[in-house]
């Protein structure tokens, strides 16, 4: 073993000194005030709330990163199985909450706080997110990091390290406005490893030769080298010894810091530019959640990321000197989207290039390895860079792409001799000018698993985008993973009170480890004192919301309205418009009402919040929308209570901790067919709200699991979405009534100057309302009647949240990973052994 070569000497010493955990209050004050005294340099005189969080979070880094080596220590000893999971997103948040949670320790540290005069919330509140994430996508990611350590799997996160993750939004007059995020100003969560570097080339020309046995050899050379630097992140699981990594990759110039000869020479700028240009690389997370086309930069970021990474996961492998026949037993690697599709053909390209090994036999274990998770069905949101783009920044790879096509259309060719459309149908490359290389259908060929996020999604990538493939491959590559969240962060964490009271009936917080036990709370359901505490848990949780909006928007909410919540990324098949337009609907009717009707009404709350692409101007066009008409609202005399509209502005997961335990109902309202899975509408639900939504996603397994009682479903299907397309196309649509009004009084100017929003409204009268919302608009309506009337009955709403928590149990992330390590990646847990056994 490893601890035989070191003198048994050494050994006592080292043994002896090692770093300890923190077990006791005492010992958790001992490391806060010697961080603050010594890291921080602070005293008590001067330790404020940053110092306090400071402290507080450099006590928990050190604990985690013991638990961190030792993971590593053991999962190296036992040499698994490991899953990388590559990711250009992780929308981590906060990680102190989590840190304490899942070590178990909040509650030492927060008596340990009040010692030191500090209290538990305001120094959480000191953290800022980690945003590296746009929406969806990047937080999936970040629950499944969270399960992965949980149940124990040898896993590692790949990403970038960006210097400025998304955006910060702010609202000025009605309008966003987009401020940088500069996250590292002080980031303890990360360790820097300024000793694992990768070298990643770009550009260059590849030379070929033929070597003495008359093999072809492909030498990629004269390229420009950037360095990228690991940083790692810890991940604790919940209630377990491991602590996975999550390894960021920052670039710089591989010359250090610029060039000397460079400057010595008097090309001064020339020197600083190259070590700019380098630092570029990782220095900024894109903000657009439906696809930026072609942009260099961004090729670049996805090579680079792809490239580290690979390298330092074939260096892991070699160390344990396997056969190379060995590597797919060794190593799984999950492409979350298409973002890391180059990483196929980079393993090839180290395989056969650098390891010699035949193409067929280095193309099995590329095959063998990769697993491609699909999020989207959206024509313009898939991946395709130019050909001209790759030649010029990866020469080497666009052979190796164009062999990698030659191979499998002759394979197409073959098996499907009298189809000849099929060859460029499926074909890598499309013929367009310029010609593309479509990332998805490499990704397809170079995987042995293609999953879809929900049932309904996955059924779609197989009838629509990927049908050919299903035919050339046969149904079994293709599979459904529905879409999980984290129970630690959404519930335990999100909402305390309710975790807390789940707990006090189901004996205790083993339910956070299989939230399938949830469904122990039906017994609970005519429980008179659960239902009582149930209700109030909700009712404190609104009253928080409203206080941060009485704070921020200057809005005084009345925490009894009925809280109508829809949060997420702004975009046109989310449909933030169909509910705007919704509320402004409400408004008009209650307008037309006497005061005694206005006051039968159920008062309504609408609350929205979500980042547009900044350059996404219909999406802009809806914020401030909105915007306009919580002004009209919130100060028309007439409407008092009845109707409150608010924006939050900057939504991002923190937020989204308050925000998601607060709702009566959240909309999940995109047109059938368009949102893949959707997760927010799991954790509402988990939270005791109800959700109005289309047949969309993963809402149609929520419907499955809660019973059609308990939601409120609505709108067109997405088997009828083409014909309706074709409808209006052609002209054979009338607006619906109440439509029509809400546009004529937007274009009086009720909501300010019409011209901001004739584009908006045209977009649905006049060019085809390709999102349906005219189509939806009546049953939307409808149902948000339904709503209004079934909210009256407190006791039979009650009734309905409190059964949908117990149902929930399907949507644990534990769940999702469970099912990917079995179908997917033919992994088994490594159980960590703490330090005393
Ligand atoms: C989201 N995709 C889906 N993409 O829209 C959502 O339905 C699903 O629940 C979620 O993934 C998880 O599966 C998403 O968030 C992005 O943000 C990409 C960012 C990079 C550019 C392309 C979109």
């Amino acid at each position: 073993s490893i601890e035989a070569s070191i003198p048994e000497g050494q050994r006592a010493a080292w043994r002896k000194y090692s770093a300890q955990e923190f077990k006791t209050k005492d010992e958790f004050d001992s490391e806060v005030v010697k961080h603050i005294e010594t890291t921080l340099a602070r005293s008590l005189f001067n330790c404020d709330e940053a110092a306090a969080y400071a402290g507080t979070a450099l006590a928990f880094r050190d604990r985690l990163i013991i638990e961190w080596n030792r993971t590593q220590q053991q999962q190296t000893a036992a040499d698994p199985k490991r899953v990388y999971y590559l990711s250009l997103e992780f929308l981590m948040g906060r990680a102190l909450d989590n840190a304490m949670l899942n070590t178990g320790m909040k509650n030492i540290a927060s008596e340990g706080l009040e010692d030191l005069g500090f209290r538990m919330e305001d120094v959480i509140s000191q953290e800022r997110d980690a945003a590296l994430g746009n929406g969806g996508l990047g937080r999936l990611a970040a629950c499944f990091l969270d399960s992965l350590a949980t149940l124990n799997y040898p896993a590692w996160g790949y990403a970038l390290r960006y210097r400025y993750g998304i955006f910060k939004q702010e609202i000025i007059d009605g309008y966003q406005v987009e401020i940088p995020d500069y996250w590292l100003d002080f980031n303890p969560w990360e360790f820097p490893r300024h000793d694992v570097t990768v070298d990643v080339q770009f550009y260059g020309n590849v030379r070929k030769y033929t070597d003495g046995s008359g093999k072809q050899i492909s030498v990629w050379e004269n390229g420009e080298i950037v360095t990228a630097v690991a940083y790692d992140a810890p991940i604790p699981g919940y209630g377990t010894k491991t602590t996975n990594n999550l390894r960021l990759w920052s670039s710089k110039a591989s010359h250090g810091e610029f060039d000397f000869t460079k400057f010595n020479s008097g090309e001064y700028e020339a020197s600083v530019a190259d070590q700019q240009r380098a630092e570029t690389i990782s220095a900024v997370l894109y903000p657009n959640d439906s696809l930026e086309r072609g942009k260099e930069l961004r090729l670049k970021q996805q090579y680079f990321w792809c490239a580290a990474s690979l390298f330092d996961i074939v260096r892991r492998f070699k160390k344990s000197r396997k056969a190379w026949k060995e590597f797919p037993n060794q190593v799984a690697i999950q492409l979350n989207d298409t973002h890391p599709t180059l990483a196929i053909p980079e393993l090839q390209r180290i395989l056969i290039d650098q390891e010699g090994l035949e193409w067929d036999e280095a193309w099995s274990i590329v095959q063998k390895t990769f697993g491609y998770t699909n999020h989207t069905v959206l024509p313009e949101a898939l991946e395709k860079w130019s050909v001209p783009l790759i030649q010029h920044l990866l020469p080497r790879h666009l052979q190796i792409i164009y062999d990698i096509n030659l191979n499998f259309l002759q394979y197409v060719e073959r098996n499907f001799p009298k189809d000849r459309d099929m060859l460029s149908r499926v074909s890598i490359i499309e013929e367009s000018q310029p010609k593309m290389v479509r990332m998805a259908y490499l990704a397809v060929i170079g995987s042995h698993k293609v999953n879809g996020v929900a049932e309904l999604h996955s059924d779609l990538i197989k009838t629509t985008i990927f049908k050919d493939f299903v035919k050339i491959y046969g149904p079994d590559k293709f599979t459904n993973v529905t879409n999980g969240i984290t129970p630690r962060r959404w519930l335990h964490q999100a909402n305390p009170r309710l975790s807390e009271l789940i707990a006090s009936k189901l004996g205790g917080y083993d339910f956070l480890r299989d939230l399938t036990q949830l469904h122990k709370l039906e017994s609970y359901v005519d429980d008179k004192e659960f239902r009582k505490e149930f209700q109030e848990i909700k009712y404190a949780n609104k009253v928080r919301l409203a206080k941060y909006i009485k704070e921020v928007n200057g809005i005084a909410v009345n925490p009894s309205s009925l809280f109508d919540i829809q949060v997420k990324r702004m975009h046109e098949y989310k449909r933030q418009q169909l509910n705007i337009f919704g509320v402004i609907h409400r408004y008009l009717e209650l307008k037309d009402m006497s005061p005694e009707e206005r006051k039968k009404v159920q008062p309504r709350v609408s609350i929205f919040g979500g980042k547009a692409a900044p350059g996404y101007w219909m999406a802009k066009t809806v914020i401030h929308l909105i915007n306009q008409v919580s002004k009209v609202v919130n100060s028309d005399k007439d409407i008092g209570d009845a109707l409150k509209v608010v924006f939050l502005e900057d939504y991002n997961v923190s937020k989204a901790e308050m925000i998601t335990p607060a709702s009566d109902i959240s909309e999940h309202i995109s047109t059938a067919g368009t949102e893949a899975s959707g997760t927010s509408n799991m954790k509402f639900v988990l939270n005791g709200g109800l959700i109005i939504g289309t047949c969309d996603g993963a809402n149609i397994e929520i419907t499955r699991e809660v019973g059609e009682d308990n939601i409120f479903l609505f709108g067109n299907l997405s088997e009828d979405v083409e014909d309706l397309r074709h409808h209006h196309f052609y002209g054979e649509f009338q607006l619906d009534p109440s439509l029509d009004r809400v546009f004529k009084t937007i274009r009086e100017g009720a909501f300010g100057d019409a011209g901001q929003f004739s584009a908006l409204v045209n977009s649905i009268v006049d060019h085809g309302d390709y999102y349906l919302v005219s189509d939806d608009f009546k049953s939307y309506l409808d149902t948000q009647k339904l709503i209004d009337e079934a909210y009256k009955n407190q006791e039979e709403w009650l009734t309905k949240t409190i059964t949908s928590v117990a149902r929930m149990g399907f949507f644990s992330s534990d769940r999702c990973i469970d099912e990917y390590a079995e179908m997917i990646w033919n992994v088994e847990p490594v159980k960590v052994q703490g330090q005393e056994s």
